[in-house]
């Protein structure tokens, strides 16, 4: 049991991962004997609804100067960035000088665009190499984790925030009350705050368990965001779901009776209760197709190697870490991870030490399989990969379950 990260009831875990390093903790071939593990298990609060881990790393571990996730590495989400950027700009800001903050802003692939339209924004990033990409690109960025503390600062030197957004980072930090002071300091009066995270209804539907690892402290639902900010005079005032990440939410907040609530979101309460996302037997359900998922994609594997065919895994993700190391693939049954990122090719996967080789081996040799571990880009990736299986390759996909395509 451990204390509810939102409410302080106590959690106990629906699942459990077993040993499991840093997702993003690409190796070098020397550092293997230093390897960081801790135990990766979430819990669902039967009290305030939020589902969480229940151990925690240490930040510091996550973020730093060698961050090796840059947002920009796909064409999709660039898009998308720029379209959420232009629903702020339309929609959600406007009079003279309006101020925009995005926290964990990484490489500037939302901030650009208002950096663009010249408005005045600033970027929250704590990993130093990421935000440094972003201030090459002109985009002013404070390189610090966001909390209360940092949010005082940021009025005392250029005043309250007309939107605060972010995408892909609420659910990164565990420390939310200390966000939310931050936001209660920070917003105008009238002011909105929009996120987006991976949807607990999405990552439930579609078995999505390698959304869980380390940097993910929470998956949120409309109802534990709603409990979280009514606790800060805070409520959701509008959702949009939104086709990324596997199935993500954006949640449109404002101080409480400041602005009109959506009908979408009184529907959206409804159906999740209709879906069972605030019974524990809902979880319970996910552990055992989670189990199942496991042992069908190791017997896959194994089939595959049996039969002297190839494979390589494709996209060395965050989400990879969990897959590799819960199922226990090891490189014996999956040689090398192409990935396009320079930071991750030539180290060696976390926990299990597969290759991460440059992309471009993979589109030089093509395997006979691929494992797509960047399934929530199958779209663009298996546009960009017409060639592979043109000649013959095959695609491997574990979500919503594992199949062959
Ligand atoms: O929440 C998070 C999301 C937004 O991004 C972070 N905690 C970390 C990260 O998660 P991820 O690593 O699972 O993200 P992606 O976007 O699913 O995968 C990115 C990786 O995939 C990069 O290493 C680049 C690689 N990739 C590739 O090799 N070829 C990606 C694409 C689109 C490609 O075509
Ligand atoms: N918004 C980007 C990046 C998501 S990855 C996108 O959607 O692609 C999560 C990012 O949040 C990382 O760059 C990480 O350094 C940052 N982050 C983690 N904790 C943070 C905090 N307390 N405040 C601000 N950013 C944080």
């Amino acid at each position: 049991m451990k204390p509810c990260l939102i409410c302080s009831q106590d959690v106990e875990p629906f699942i459990s991962f077993g040993r499991m390093p840093i997702a993003n903790g690409f190796l070098e071939a020397g550092d293997f004997a230093d390897e960081y593990f801790f135990e990766l298990r979430a819990g669902f609060c039967e009290r305030c609804r939020m589902v969480q881990l229940t151990e925690l790393v240490d930040r510091e571990r996550m973020f730093h100067d060698n961050y090796p996730f840059f947002s920009s590495t796909s064409t999709r989400m660039a898009i998308h960035f720029e379209s959420f950027a232009h629903e702020v700009i339309s929609r959600r800001i406007g009079g003279d000088d309006p101020f925009v903050v995005e926290i964990g802003s990484n490489d500037g692939i939302m901030l650009r665009h208002f950096a663009s339209a010249g408005i005045r924004h600033l970027g929250i990033e704590p990993s130093a190499n990421v935000a440094a990409a972003a201030q090459a690109k002109g985009i002013r960025t404070v390189c610090r984790f966001f909390d209360a503390e940092l949010a005082r600062e940021i009025v005392a030197e250029h005043g309250q925030a007309d939107a605060f957004l972010g995408a892909n980072v609420m659910c990164h930090i565990p420390y939310l009350h200390s966000v939310l002071e931050g936001i209660e300091i920070l917003l105008k009066p009238s002011g909105h705050v929009l996120f987006e995270d991976p949807y607990l209804a999405d990552i439930i539907a579609k078995t999505a368990y390698d959304q869980i690892y380390d940097e993910h402290a929470f998956y949120f639902s409309l109802a534990s965001v709603q409990y979280l900010f009514s606790r800060h005079g805070m409520e959701v005032v509008d959702i949009q779901p939104q086709n990324v990440h596997g199935g993500s939410m954006r949640y449109v907040i404002a101080r409480r009776g400041v602005h009109p609530v959506s009908a979408a979101v009184r529907f959206l309460a409804d159906k999740e209760k209709a879906q069972g996302l605030d019974r524990r037997v809902t979880f319970n359900d996910f552990r055992v197709r989670v189990e199942r998922s496991r042992d069908e994609l190791l017997s896959l594997l194994r089939k595959i190697k049996k039969e002297g065919k190839s494979v390589a895994g494709y996209a060395a993700t965050s989400k990879s870490t969990t897959v590799l190391n819960y199922c226990g693939i090891t490189p014996e049954l999956l040689p090398y991870i192409c990935d396009t990122t320079p930071l991750k090719q030539g180290r060696f996967s976390p926990g299990m030490h597969i290759p991460i080789r440059p992309y471009e081996e993979f589109k030089n040799r093509f395997p006979d399989y691929a494992l797509l571990f960047g399934w929530n880009h199958a779209e663009e990736i298996m546009a960009k990969e017409e060639a592979f299986v043109a000649g013959g390759g095959k695609w491997i996909l574990y979500v919503p379950e594992v199949h062959i395509q």
